[in-house]
Formats: structure tokens, C-alpha cells, sequence
């Protein structure tokens, strides 16, 4: 395992990249956690797991404000993501052992996984968004952010969540500008969809909508799992893993 920092626009991102065993030149997945995660997490580590015994190399990076990466929690937004998966792409392109690239996220890294895929439709072999967050633009038009409301066309100046997170502003501006619909129609290779169908933060409703609106989608749904896959870690596991030795 190699541990080290991308830089991204004057911005260090805490990285770990992981090869499989025994191999030279092989496939690498870029994955990314979720709003408030990390690359730890339980269910990002059996995603990671799953791939490196699929043969593929993983390299988890953490995003602006959240695990070791620099910058504000409180002042992420999904600009400043997009900004930095677009500089771990580039980092990635400049490694001479991968054969294909992949891009993974989950949740809100599952909604920037849409996105960038939609951004970089040239790079990626497949995308996998895991229980893809992408109801978030439309909700913050609608004046809904982290289970409270507020007048949309007059964004307060934070957001404060019941269980203690709290976000600026410009989160809300940022995400009301975002159309996912128009990154799904600019990707139109092989997507992997999984989804818990139990899950109680992102609708599992948007996971059939996107598989319908991609051009090349398949959904995989984990029957009873929530949003983390708690107690559903071997499904998860196993559904990456098919993907990638089929
Ligand atoms: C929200 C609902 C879900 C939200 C973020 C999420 C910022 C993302 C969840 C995740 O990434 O796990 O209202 O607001």
C-alpha cells in the first residue's frame, strides 16, 4: 500500500493506492466516499477488498474537508469535489501500470461519480455509482438540505442538520446549479448501479431512474440493505466483485 497526497487546486488529498498481488500491468479503480465518510469506512473498505481480489487496483482518495484531505468541512461543495476527482483522473492517467480506469463512488462520491463520468466519458472503462446521492441538486431547488427546509431563492447563510453537521451557504448555491440528467446522457459505456433497497437516506426510486436514463446501466439492488450496507457487506462485496472477473 502506498499512502501519499494529490494535490488539487493548492489543496492536499489524502490518498492510498493498492495493487493486487502478483500482477504488472492491471485495471485501476478510483474510489471515493460519501458526505461526512472516509476511505476507512466499513463499506468502501469491502469495496476495495472485493476489487484487489478481483485483480483490480484501488486508489481511495478523500475529498475537500472530509478524512486526512485538507480543507473546511463546512465550506465543501460540490465544485470543489468535482475539481478534485478531476485531479486524481489526471493523476491516474499518468500511472503506466494501468491497463483500464474505473470511477466508484458512494452516495454523495456515487452523485460526483455521475458527474465526472458524464465530464470524462473518454477515460473511464465503466462508472460504478453506489447508492448514487444525485437527488441532492433537485432537493436544493426544491429548499430541502439534510432533512430541514428554507426558501430556495434565499439561501441562508448555513444549513444545520438534526444530528449536529452544518454547511455553508454556498453548498446549497453550488448544488442548485447542478443538471445530473445532462451528464447521464454524456456517458454512455457500462454503468454499474448498486443500491440498497432498504435505504433510508437516498431513495432507492432514483437508482431505477438512472438505470433507465443511461444509455448502458445495469442495478444491481441489495435487498433489505440501507444506505451503508450495514449487515449487507458480503452482497456489496459480492456484486463488485462479479462485475469485474465477468
Ligand atoms: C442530503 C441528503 C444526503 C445531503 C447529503 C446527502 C448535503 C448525502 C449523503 C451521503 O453522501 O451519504 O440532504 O445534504
Amino acid at each position: 500500500m502506498e499512502e501519499f497526497f494529490i494535490e488539487s487546486d493548492g489543496i492536499k488529498l489524502h490518498s492510498k493506492l493498492e495493487k493486487p498481488e502478483g500482477t504488472d500491468k492491471c485495471p485501476l479503480c478510483i474510489l471515493i466516499h460519501g458526505f461526512t465518510g472516509h476511505m476507512e469506512e466499513d463499506h468502501i473498505i469491502a469495496v476495495k477488498d472485493a476489487m484487489l481480489k478481483a485483480k483490480v487496483a484501488v486508489l481511495r482518495v478523500e475529498m475537500y474537508g472530509h478524512g486526512q484531505s485538507e480543507g473546511e468541512f463546512e465550506k465543501h461543495t460540490l465544485y470543489k469535489w468535482v475539481t478534485n476527482a478531476l485531479s486524481v483522473v489526471d493523476y491516474a492517467r499518468s500511472l503506466d501500470f494501468v491497463t483500464d480506469l474505473y470511477l466508484c463512488g458512494h452516495s454523495q462520491g456515487g452523485l460526483l461519480t455521475m458527474l465526472v463520468g458524464g465530464m470524462c466519458p473518454d477515460d473511464f472503462k465503466a462508472i460504478i455509482p453506489m447508492s448514487p446521492a444525485w437527488m441532492i441538486p433537485e432537493i436544493c431547488r426544491a429548499g430541502m438540505i439534510l432533512g430541514t427546509t428554507f426558501d430556495p431563492k434565499h439561501i441562508p447563510e448555513k444549513a444545520y442538520s438534526n444530528d449536529g453537521w452544518w454547511l455553508c451557504g454556498d453548498y446549497i448555491r453550488v448544488a442548485q446549479t447542478i443538471h445530473v440528467e445532462d451528464e447521464i446522457e454524456r456517458y454512455e459505456k457500462e454503468v454499474l448501479i448498486i443500491h440498497g433497497d432498504e435505504d433510508e437516506t437516498v431513495p432507492f426510486d432514483y437508482a431505477e431512474k438512472a438505470e433507465k436514463l443511461y444509455k448502458n446501466a445495469k442495478l444491481i439492488p441489495i435487498h433489505g440493505a440501507d444506505h451503508c450496507y450495514v449487515n449487507h457487506l458480503e452482497e456489496l462485496s459480492e456484486a463488485i466483485y462479479s462485475f469485474f472477473i465477468n
